[in-house]
C-alpha cells in the first residue's frame, strides 16, 4: 500500500525544503497526497506527453544545482505546495477549482526553454530549464503565478488579451508574489518583484517590477492611457501590478528586506499603504466577486472598491486607499 511519506530535497532558489512524497516500488514518489494529490513529473525534455513521475529510494532529492535532474523538481513541488497552503490558508480556497484537485507540475520542459505556464486543459503548470538549460523558471514566484492563472481561469475567466489580458497576468504576478510572502522562505524572501532569481535576462534583474513596472525597460505600463489595451498583457499588467504596491506599501521610497523600492504617482499625489495582507484580500474578493471575463481597467477600479467596501465597509480607510491608488495609477472613477 502506499503511504505519504516526508522527505527532504534541496533546491535551486529556497535552499533545503521539505516534500511531502508517497511510498512507491521505486522507493519514493514525488506526490503529495496531503495536498490534493498533487504530482511533478519529469517531461525528460519533449514537448508533450504526460511525463513521468519523479521517483527516489531514499527521499533526499536534488542537490541544489542544475546539473541534478531532481533539482528542478524539488522546487516546483515546493511552489507547488506553498501555492496550495497560500489559498488554502489565506483565501480559504481549496486548489484552483475549489474542488480539492492538485494539478500536476512539470519540468524539463523541451530544451533551454525560457518560459512557463498554464495550461487548463493539461491541468498542468509546465517549466522549461532556462538559458542553457542552468536557470529553470521553478522559482516560487513564478510557481504562484502559473497557478493563478489556473484560479482566474476558473473564476472571473479574464480574456487574455487588451485590458482584461493585462488584469489576469496582473493577477496572477499579485499571488505569485503574495505566495513569496506567505512562504517566509529565508532563501527567498518577499519582494515586489518577478522571477528575481532565475536571471532570465542574464543581466541580474528580475521579470518584472511592480513598485515601477516601466523599471524593466521593456515598456510595462506605470499608469493607465487608452493605449494600454493595446500592449502585451504581461506590459499592460503594469498599471495593476502597479494599483496593488501601492495599495500595499504606499507610494515613495522605502527599502523592504533589502530591496529598494521607489513607486511614483501620476500626479504627484501621497498614497498611504493598508499593508499587503488587506490588498490580497480585496484583489482576490473583485476576482472572484465581481470581475467577468471582459472586465477593463474601469471595471477593476469599480469591483475592487466594492470588494473594500464589502470586506472593511463603505465609508472604511481601505476603500478610501484602493480609489487613492486607482486614481494614482490614472484609472479615474
Ligand atoms: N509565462 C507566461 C505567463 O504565464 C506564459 C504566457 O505568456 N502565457 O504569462
Ligand atoms: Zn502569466
Amino acid at each position: 500500500p502506499q503511504a505519504g511519506a516526508v522527505g527532504t530535497g534541496a533546491s535551486q532558489y529556497s535552499g533545503t525544503v521539505s516534500l511531502n512524497s508517497t511510498t512507491s516500488s521505486k522507493g519514493f514518489s514525488l506526490v503529495d497526497s496531503v495536498r490534493g494529490g498533487s504530482s511533478t513529473v519529469d517531461l525528460q525534455h519533449r514537448t508533450g506527453g504526460k511525463g513521468v513521475v519523479f521517483t527516489d529510494a531514499d527521499n533526499v532529492w536534488g542537490d541544489g544545482t542544475p546539473g541534478h535532474n531532481q533539482t528542478a523538481a524539488v522546487e516546483a513541488a515546493y511552489g507547488a505546495a506553498q501555492t496550495w497552503d497560500f489559498y488554502k490558508n489565506v483565501l480559504n480556497r481549496n486548489g484552483i477549482k475549489n474542488d480539492g484537485r492538485a494539478p500536476v507540475s512539470r519540468v524539463h520542459y523541451g530544451n533551454a526553454y525560457q518560459n512557463a505556464y498554464w495550461d487548463d486543459q493539461a491541468f498542468a503548470i509546465t517549466y522549461g530549464d532556462g538559458a542553457n538549460n542552468q536557470h529553470p523558471l521553478t522559482q516560487l514566484d513564478v510557481a504562484g503565478h502559473e497557478f493563478s492563472h489556473g484560479v482566474t481561469s476558473a473564476t472571473a475567466g479574464l480574456q487574455y488579451s487588451g485590458e482584461s489580458g493585462g488584469l489576469n497576468e496582473a493577477t496572477s504576478d499579485i499571488f505569485g508574489t503574495a505566495v513569496e510572502w506567505n512562504a517566509n522562505n529565508p532563501q527567498d524572501k518577499g519582494d515586489y518583484l518577478l522571477g528575481e532569481k532565475i536571471d532570465i535576462f542574464g543581466n541580474g534583474k528580475p521579470l518584472r517590477y511592480q513598485d515601477r513596472p516601466s523599471k524593466d525597460g521593456r515598456g510595462s505600463a506605470d499608469y493607465w492611457s487608452a493605449a494600454v489595451g493595446n500592449l502585451d498583457v504581461h506590459y499592460s499588467s503594469g498599471v495593476a501590478n502597479h494599483f496593488f504596491y501601492l495599495l500595499a506599501e504606499g507610494s515613495g521610497a522605502k527599502d523592504i528586506n533589502g530591496v529598494h523600492y521607489d513607486s511614483p504617482t501620476v500626479d504627484g499625489s501621497t498614497v498611504t499603504g493598508i499593508g499587503r495582507d488587506k490588498a490580497v484580500q480585496i484583489w482576490y474578493k473583485a476576482l472572484t466577486s465581481y470581475f467577468t471575463s471582459t472586465t477593463d481597467y474601469h471595471g477593476a477600479r469599480e469591483g475592487t472598491l466594492k470588494a473594500a467596501a464589502d470586506l472593511y465597509g463603505a465609508n472604511s480607510a481601505e476603500v478610501d486607499a484602493v480609489d487613492a491608488a486607482w486614481t494614482a495609477v490614472n484609472v479615474q472613477g
